[in-house]
């Protein structure tokens, strides 16, 4: 059986407030013709389709087109696409019947009453079993070992079984996830592999952005990463992952292609960070025929001049590039802090954007104009939930 294995497309993201449409569409045109020159078995696509659940309709015009472009360019291949934690689990099954003519499969919700939801048997080749994103409390229920289970009972032929889940794996390198430590990875629980039973071939992941094996010591577990860079921290190349499995029991065959991008993100200066005066200067001097999205990484002693984010917006003008913003650090950070220690009382009476500021300043993060409005459209909008 031959996979070519995705995730993570994250259609209709926008970049610092720059429409992406055209890259996307490339990185469409790029999968459509994967797909016909590979002819896989199976396009397994391990969720978030788009980058948030209220894709706009030309947002989801493009993905469907896509789909029936690529059901085209090889029409015996099945079609899988699970929902990931970014999309809508009931909207992304909408159209499942009609889609299922032409060989497409979309898992948005769990069916832990109808498990065969959850199989999809590609006769002769082998079997996917399919999951949506779940909540890492379902997934330790043993839903996932059940309908494994189900298949090893019918699996007579020792074909090749797949396993496919949207979930933060414990041991994944995480680079690119910036809100990430060892417990939560962007915003879900890590599981342990050895949580849920083992008897797959390849466990294809989505969720992790950046394309790698899982150290399980077992080698075939998988993501297949992002194929477009949602964040500037994303630094690594972009592909998808062809795996091939002659038999259940064998060990999965990977390759991976590239997949290119007209308008990399980039950062300044190329390593680390530099002075303002510095970095201003790389990005006046930046080639004007570059298309690319640009980020600043800018050391200050006290603070940005006020008047920063302008000077930056004058040097690209008139160029392809376009600026995205400017990620500061203080310098020697360390020697500089100075944590106010305050009583539970007096914390409690300070106003949760002045706990930010203290934050940012005892962190060394630099907690601008921008932040400050984006602290505060946050704090409406969870106020406006609980209210
Ligand atoms: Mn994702």
């Amino acid at each position: 059986m031959k996979i070519l294995h995705t995730g993570d497309w994250h259609l209709g993201h926008v970049l610092y407030g720059y429409d992406r449409t055209e890259e996307q569409q490339q990185m469409l045109r790029q999968m459509v013709d994967i797909v016909g020159v590979e002819q896989p078995d199976v396009f397994l696509l391990c969720g978030d389709v788009y980058h948030t659940s209220q894709p706009s309709a030309s947002v989801q015009t493009m993905f469907n087109h896509a789909l029936v472009q690529m059901h085209h360019a090889s029409p015996h291949t099945t079609i899988i696409v699970t929902a990931g934690n970014h999309d809508s689990a009931t909207k992304h099954e909408i159209f499942r019947t009609p889609w299922q003519q032409l060989g497409v499969y979309m898992i948005g919700t769990l069916s832990a009453d109808k498990p065969d939801t959850h199989i999809i048997e590609i006769p002769g080749k082998g079997y996917v079993v399919a999951f949506p994103y779940m909540h890492e409390r379902v997934m330790r229920s043993g839903i996932v070992d059940d309908v494994l289970h189900k298949v090893s009972e019918r699996n007579a032929d020792a074909l090749p079984v797949v396993l496919s889940l949207h979930t933060a794996l414990s041991g994944s390198d995480f680079a690119g996830h910036d809100d990430s430590d060892e417990k939560t990875i962007g915003g879900i629980d890590t599981i342990d592999v050895n949580d849920i039973a083992t008897d797959y071939d390849y466990l294809a992941l989505g969720h992790i952005h950046h394309a790698q094996f899982v150290h399980t010591g077992r080698h075939n577990v998988r993501y297949a990463g992002s194929p477009l860079s949602v964040s500037f921290d994303e630094c690594y190349e972009h592909s998808v992952s062809v795996v091939e499995i002659s038999r259940h029991g064998a060990r999965p065959e990977v390759r991976t292609i590239a997949i290119s991008n007209p308008h990399p993100l980039t950062t300044l200066p190329i390593q680390g960070f530099a002075a303002w005066d510095e970095v201003l200067r790389q990005l006046v001097d930046f080639p004007a025929d570059l298309q690319c999205y640009i980020r600043l990484n800018v050391e200050v002693a006290d603070h940005l001049p006020a008047d920063a984010r302008q000077l930056a917006q004058q040097a690209v003008e008139g160029k392809q590039c376009r600026f995205c913003y400017i990620n500061a650090t203080r310098a020697n950070t360390v020697t500089q802090r100075q944590t106010q220690q305050l009583t539970v009382q007096e914390f409690q009476q300070l106003p949760p954007i002045e706990v930010a500021r203290m934050f940012a300043h005892d962190t060394g993060a630099v907690f601008d104009e921008q932040m400050e409005l984006m602290f505060n459209q946050t704090l409406q909008a969870l106020n406006d939930t609980t209210d």
